[in-house]
C-alpha cells in the first residue's frame, strides 16, 4: 500500500493546535523535531480527535498501517467512515466521486448552487445524458447503493458565511473543490462572463481557505487545477509536476541557480485557465501562511461516463455536455460521429493535450484522498494518462465508429475560434501518481469510446443530441466576434484511415 508508512502527522484526525507553534517553524519538521542537545524528546505533540485515549503523543509514532481507525482499501489505507466535503457535488466530476466515495464507506456531504445547470442553459444546450434534481440523485443513491450523502445548496462565493457554518457542522477531513467554472470559451465571451469566471473561480477559492483556516486547518484541501495552467511552450520545456524538481537549474549570465522547490511557469490560454493559475498562487500562500495542506490537481482533459456506480441505474449517471461552451473534444467527438457531423478539429488539429477517463480520475483522488499532504505542504500532481493530438482523438474516435456502430463518420477542419498554437511540442511529466501513489491507468481511450457510443447512441439520449446539433460548431471566439466557423477541409476518411492505421496499430483490444 502507497501509504502504509504515512503516520499520523499526515492524518486529518490529529489535533495539532496549541501543541507546535508553527510560526517558529521552517518548512521542515526535522528542523523542529528534536531538542536542540539532542535528548532525542520529541517536541510535537499531538491529540487524536478518533482516539482521545492515546492524550498527548508523537504523531510520527503511529503509521496509518498500524492505526485501527485506517483500514485496507484498493487503493490505499482510509480512514474509516471517512468525512469528505466535495464542494460542486452536481457537476459532472463532482457527482461521479461523491458516488465513488460513498460506495467506499466514506461519509460525503456536498455543495452546489446548481451554476453548471444554469450556465448550459444559458448557451441553450442541455446535458446529453439526462439527470435528475439533485434531491431524487440522493434518494436514487440512498435507494440502490444504502448510502446517504448530505447535500447543501451554497453558493460558496457568495454565501462565504454559510459555507463556514455547513463546513463547521460536518467538520470533513477532506475537502474537494470541483465548485468553479470550468469552461475556456465561456470565459471568453465577453467581460460579464470573464469576471463571473474570475470571481466565481478565484475569490471563491480564497474565501474557502480562509474558512477552513478558521474550521477544520487539519483537513486536506484537493483542489482541481488543469494541465492548462502551463500552456503550450514552444521550447519543449517539460511540463513539470508544478514544482521545479530538486536539478532544475537556472542559467544567466554565465550565473547558474537552483530551481529546486519552485512553481513552474504559467502560459494560460484563456480568462478560465487564468484563474486556475490565480488559485494556484492563493492555495500556496495559505499553506505557507496557515500551514494548510492541498493538492493541486493539474488535470488534463477529461472524457467519459462510466465508474460502476454511475453505470448501476440510469438515475445514477452523471451529466455530459458537448455544446461548444461545456464539452470536452472526445465527449463532444462521440456525439458529432452519432449524429453524422463531421468531427470538429480546430485548426490544424495537432494540438496536444494530457487526457484522463472519468474512471481513472475518480481513482486518483481516492488515492491522493488516502494521502493528505503533510502540515503546509502544498503538492502537486499532474494528473493525466496519456498525451494525445486532437487529430490522433478524431481518427480513434471515427475508426470506432464506423468499424463497431456501423456509423458514415467524417472529419472536418474548421477555423480556430481560440488564440493557441495547433502545431507544437509537449512533454508533459506524469510521474507522480503512480511513482508514490500507486496509480496504474485502468481505461484506455478506446475502450472508454466504445462505451460512449453504446450509452449515446441509446434512442434517448441520441435525440437529445440532435436537438442540440445547431450548438456543435463553435460561434465563441477568443478575439470576440461571435460567428460560426468556417470549414477549412473536409477528410477523405477512408483513404486517410487506412494508412492512419497502417502508421499506428490504433485500436488495442
Ligand atoms: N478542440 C478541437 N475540437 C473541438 C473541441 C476542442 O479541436 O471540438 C481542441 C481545442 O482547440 C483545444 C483542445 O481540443 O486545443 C482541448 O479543448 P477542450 O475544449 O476539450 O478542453 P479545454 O478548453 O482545454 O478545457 C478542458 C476543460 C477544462 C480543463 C482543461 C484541461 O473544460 O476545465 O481545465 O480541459 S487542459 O486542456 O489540459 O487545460
Amino acid at each position: 500500500m502507497h501509504n502504509a508508512e504515512c503516520t499520523c502527522w499526515k492524518c486529518p484526525a490529529i489535533n495539532l493546535a496549541g501543541k507546535v507553534d508553527f510560526r517558529a517553524c521552517g518548512q521542515s519538521i526535522t528542523s523542529f523535531k528534536k531538542k536542540p542537545d539532542s535528548t532525542q524528546e520529541t517536541h510535537i505533540m499531538a491529540e487524536c480527535k478518533r482516539r482521545p485515549e492515546l492524550g498527548l503523543y508523537d504523531p510520527q509514532g503511529i503509521t496509518f498501517e498500524q492505526c485501527p481507525e485506517w483500514q485496507e482499501t484498493p487503493y490505499g489505507y482510509l480512514l474509516k467512515k471517512m468525512r469528505i466535503m466535495i464542494l460542486g457535488i452536481d457537476g459532472y466530476l463532482g457527482w461521479a466521486l461523491a458516488l465513488w466515495l460513498s460506495d467506499l464507506g466514506c461519509q460525503v456531504s456536498g455543495v452546489d448552487n446548481y451554476n453548471r445547470r444554469k450556465w448550459v442553459s444559458e448557451r441553450g444546450a442541455h446535458t446529453a445524458v439526462p439527470i435528475a434534481r439533485m434531491t431524487d440523485r440522493i434518494h436514487a443513491a440512498s435507494e440502490l447503493l444504502g448510502v446517504n450523502i448530505n447535500f447543501r445548496q451554497i453558493d460558496i462565493f457568495n454565501e462565504r458565511n454559510i459555507l463556514k457554518e455547513f463546513i463547521e457542522e460536518e467538520k470533513p477531513e477532506a475537502i474537494v473543490h470541483y465548485a468553479e467554472n470550468p469552461s475556456a470559451p465561456f470565459s471568453m465571451i465577453d467581460v460579464d462572463h470573464a469576471i463571473l469566471v474570475q470571481q466565481n473561480n478565484v475569490l471563491g477559492t480564497l474565501g474557502l481557505l480562509f474558512a477552513m483556516r478558521d474550521t477544520v486547518p487539519e483537513s486536506s484541501l484537493l483542489k482541481l487545477g488543469t494541465m492548462g495552467e502551463y500552456g503550450t511552450p514552444l521550447t519543449g520545456r517539460p511540463l513539470f509536476e508544478g514544482i521545479f524538481p530538486a536539478d532544475a537549474v537556472l542559467q544567466w549570465d554565465n550565473r547558474e541557480w537552483s530551481l529546486g522547490g519552485e512553481l513552474t511557469p504559467r502560459d494560460p490560454g484563456s480568462f478560465y485557465h487564468c484563474s486556475k493559475v490565480q488559485d494556484t498562487f492563493n492555495v500556496y500562500e495559505a499553506c505557507k501562511y496557515w500551514w494548510l495542506r492541498s493538492y493541486d490537481i493539474m488535470q488534463g482533459v477529461i472524457f467519459g461516463v462510466h465508474t460502476d456506480q454511475l453505470a448501476a441505474d440510469p438515475r445514477l449517471r452523471t451529466r455530459l455536455d458537448i455544446d461548444e461552451w461545456f464539452g470536452t473534444i472526445i465527449n463532444r467527438f462521440v456525439a458529432q460521429a452519432i449524429i453524422g457531423i463531421p468531427l470538429t478539429l480546430y485548426g490544424a488539429g495537432e494540438q496536444i493535450r494530457g487526457f484522463i477517463a472519468l474512471r481513472d480520475a475518480m481513482e486518483c483522488m481516492t488515492r491522493l484522498i488516502t494521502s493528505p499532504p503533510e502540515p503546509g505542504q502544498y503538492a502537486v500532481v499532474n494528473q493525466i494518462s496519456g498525451v494525445h493530438s486532437a487529430k490522433e482523438l478524431a481518427y480513434t474516435v471515427a475508426t470506432i465508429g464506423i468499424k463497431y456502430f456501423d456509423l458514415p463518420v467524417k472529419i472536418q477542419r474548421v477555423e480556430n475560434p481560440r488564440v493557441e498554437a495547433d502545431r507544437h511540442p509537449f512533454e508533459a511529466i506524469y510521474e507522480n501518481l503512480p511513482k508514490n501513489y500507486g496509480f496504474d491507468p485502468q481505461v484506455s481511450i478506446e475502450d472508454e469510446v466504445h462505451r460512449m457510443f453504446s450509452l449515446l447512441t441509446q434512442p434517448e439520449i441520441r435525440e437529445r443530441i440532435e436537438e442540440k446539433k445547431h450548438l456543435i460548431l463553435p460561434s465563441t471566439w477568443w478575439s470576440g466576434q461571435k460567428k460560426k466557423v468556417e470549414r477549412l477541409e473536409l477528410i477523405d476518411l477512408e483513404q486517410e484511415i487506412k494508412e492512419y492505421e497502417e502508421r499506428v496499430n490504433i485500436y488495442r483490444r
